[in-house]
């Protein structure tokens, strides 16, 4: 019942939009024009990001295997909590031409990773999976097993920058995706069962920096050239029950107060 009500109440609370940001060219890993922004978690409070795309549909599900994966194949979002709060991200496919031309596909089965942390941001250097210091940690997480790069879309992985500065760590939240998937190794966990390029998931999360990582789930897409496919993502935050209970007293009091003035105006 309850839930029920929270799930109406985000479906109807209103969307803002991110303002439009042009595709950057495939970097390390950095979250411009995906940063979420803070959420108080006091309100109800949605963000959708459009006009992001990834390359190649392989990201996500090929950091599920044993030499993990490239996270150049995928794309970084942020967001930031103030308050302990219950958390719903949705990722979909999206056909656009970007202000250059470039046609971005739709079609991608989306799956998405979430962890608390962020990358190394500016003036500090830009994580990625070939710097000397990111190598040197794989090869001590793997025990010295041979490692695609860094990403690992089902638990907790480090990477650093060009400067081998302390350790980036993303500890694992949680993860969904579209579908459904088995390469050979069982079904693996997390899918919605449903490849309707669409995959969403709620999380109850403590105040803190997330980064969510995104790509695709088709695990025979991982031989260039790849094509880019584009994305929209969006964060929904809902307050804690005491915290939206709170919330709704505070509008009840105004409405009170407001009903006495008005009926003092007529009496
Ligand atoms: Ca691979
Ligand atoms: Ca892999
Ligand atoms: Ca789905």
């Amino acid at each position: 019942m309850k839930k029920t009500l929270i799930k109406n109440l985000v479906m109807y609370s209103a969307v803002i939009f991110a303002s439009m940001t042009a595709l950057q060219a495939m970097a390390h890993i950095g979250y411009g024009g995906r940063d979420f922004g803070s959420f108080t978690g006091a309100t109800l409070e949605s963000l959708t990001i459009s006009n992001q795309a990834v390359t190649g549909s392989h990201g996500w599900i090929d950091g599920t295997d044993a030499d993990w994966g490239d996270s150049h194949r995928l794309r970084a979002y942020r967001f930031h909590l103030d308050n302990d709060a219950d958390v719903s991200i949705s990722f979909g496919d999206l056909a656009y031409t970007t202000s250059t031309g470039t046609s971005l596909l739709g079609g991608i089965n989306p799956g998405f990773s979430l962890y608390s942390g962020l990358a190394h941001l500016a003036p500090l250097g830009a994580d990625y999976d070939s710097a000397p210091g990111s190598v040197a940690l794989r090869d001590a997480d793997s025990g010295g097993a041979f490692t695609e790069g860094s990403f690992r879309a089902l638990t907790d992985w480090r990477i650093t920058n060009d400067n081998n500065d302390p350790a980036t760590v993303f500890t694992y939240v949680g993860s969904a995706y579209d579908g459904s998937v088995d390469y050979g190794s069982g079904v693996i966990a997390g899918g919605d069962g449903i490849a309707d390029n669409f995959v969403s998931q709620s999380f109850h999360l403590t105040a803190g920096d997330y980064t969510i990582f995104v790509g695709g789930t088709d695990y025979s897409d991982q031989v260039a050239p790849w094509d880019s496919y584009g994305l929209e993502g969006v964060v929904s935050v809902v307050p804690e029950p005491e915290i939206y209970a709170m919330l709704l007293v505070g509008l009840g009091l105004v409405s009170v107060c407001a009903n006495r003035r008005q009926n003092y105006a007529y009496s």
